[in-house]
């Protein structure tokens, strides 16, 4: 691995997070070049010690970080600018095929290419706080002036998938936060109230995931805890309170149904995480 500072770094695309993530080599001492398709958001970074590439292809002499709005936007700036030996990091938000078929076109194109995924907001970057997702070849370099990074793998497509399942984890957790947001505000509790039981909940959810993933990939749910129509009769009381409150009782019943069907396969005498199945192959 080469020196963690020394390392010359290029970041292509000074959005907010393009910006924290130059900010954060200059920070830590890399040699930083930077570019930006509207050249006068480089001005305060050049003010602080980067150097500013006057074309795409001047951006391309190191390791070089892309950030920009999609991988679209990736394709079309980068299409002309001769990849040939350039070492591309692509930390642009998509998905994992975008990432598999960006790694197959910039390789073809003789760039050494690795994806990746920030999960973190602009303000965590440089913090051990934000995470960064790498996966494709390893890297030979450190990016961990930005944080706390892990490379996942060789297929490209794995951190965006990471990225994926975390934003899937995130929104659903807050969602359900809202609905019991919701549902208690109609009692006059607010939600400043109920947010220190909610994340007790959360966090007690969180500690089962361990014994749940095991059961899952042992593919055996014997219910040690709880059946799963016992847990459908606490849900019958989630959709019934929500539509008695008059609040939206869509998450409730969609909670609920996926436990029906499972129910209705035969799978109602084994714990929770056998809706693993309705989730790979609904109705299994
Ligand atoms: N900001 C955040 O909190 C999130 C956290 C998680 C990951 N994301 C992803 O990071 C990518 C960039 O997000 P951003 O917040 O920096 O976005 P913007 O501030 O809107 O900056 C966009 C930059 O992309 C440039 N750009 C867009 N299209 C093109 C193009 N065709 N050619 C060249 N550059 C292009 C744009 O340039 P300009 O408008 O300033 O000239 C900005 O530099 C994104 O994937 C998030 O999902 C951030």
């Amino acid at each position: 691995m080469t020196d963690k500072t020394n390392t010359p770094i290029s970041v292509v695309g000074l959005g907010l997070m393009g910006t924290a993530l130059a900010r954060a080599f200059l920070k830590a001492g890399h040699p930083t070049t930077v570019w930006n398709r509207t050249a006068a958001k480089a001005d305060a970074l050049v003010a602080e010690g980067a150097r500013l590439a006057p074309t795409i292809g001047d951006a391309l002499g190191g390791v070089t970080i892309v950030c920009l709005t999609d991988y679209s936007a990736v394709r079309e700036l980068l299409g002309d600018a001769g990849l040939d030996g350039a070492t591309l990091v692509n930390l642009t938000s998509g998905d994992s095929a975008q990432a598999r078929e960006t790694a197959a076109w910039a390789e073809k194109h003789g760039a050494r290419y690795l994806d990746g995924a920030i999960m973190a907001i602009p303000s965590s970057i440089g913090t051990d706080e934000a995470v960064i997702l790498l996966s494709g070849p390893r890297p030979d370099f450190d990016l961990g002036a930005l944080g706390t990074v892990s490379h996942l793998g060789e297929d490209p497509g794995l951190a965006s998938l990471y990225d994926v399942a975390g934003l899937t984890m995130m929104w659903s957790v807050l969602n359900a936060w809202l609905q019991g947001t919701a549902m208690l505000k109609t009692a006059g509790v607010d939600a400043a109230t109920y947010a220190p039981f909610a994340r007790q909940i959360a966090a007690g959810v969180a500690d089962w995931l361990p014994g749940y993933a095991e059961q899952i990939d042992k593919g055996s749910f014997p219910a040690e805890v709880s059946a799963l129509e016992t847990d459908a009769r606490a849900m019958a009381h989630m959709v019934e309170e929500s539509e008695a409150l008059g609040v939206n009782a869509e998450l409730p019943k969609l909670i609920k149904a996926m436990a029906d069907r499972a129910i209705a396969a035969g799978h109602g005498g084994e714990q929770y995480p056998v809706l693993i199945r309705e989730f790979e192959r609904p109705g299994s």
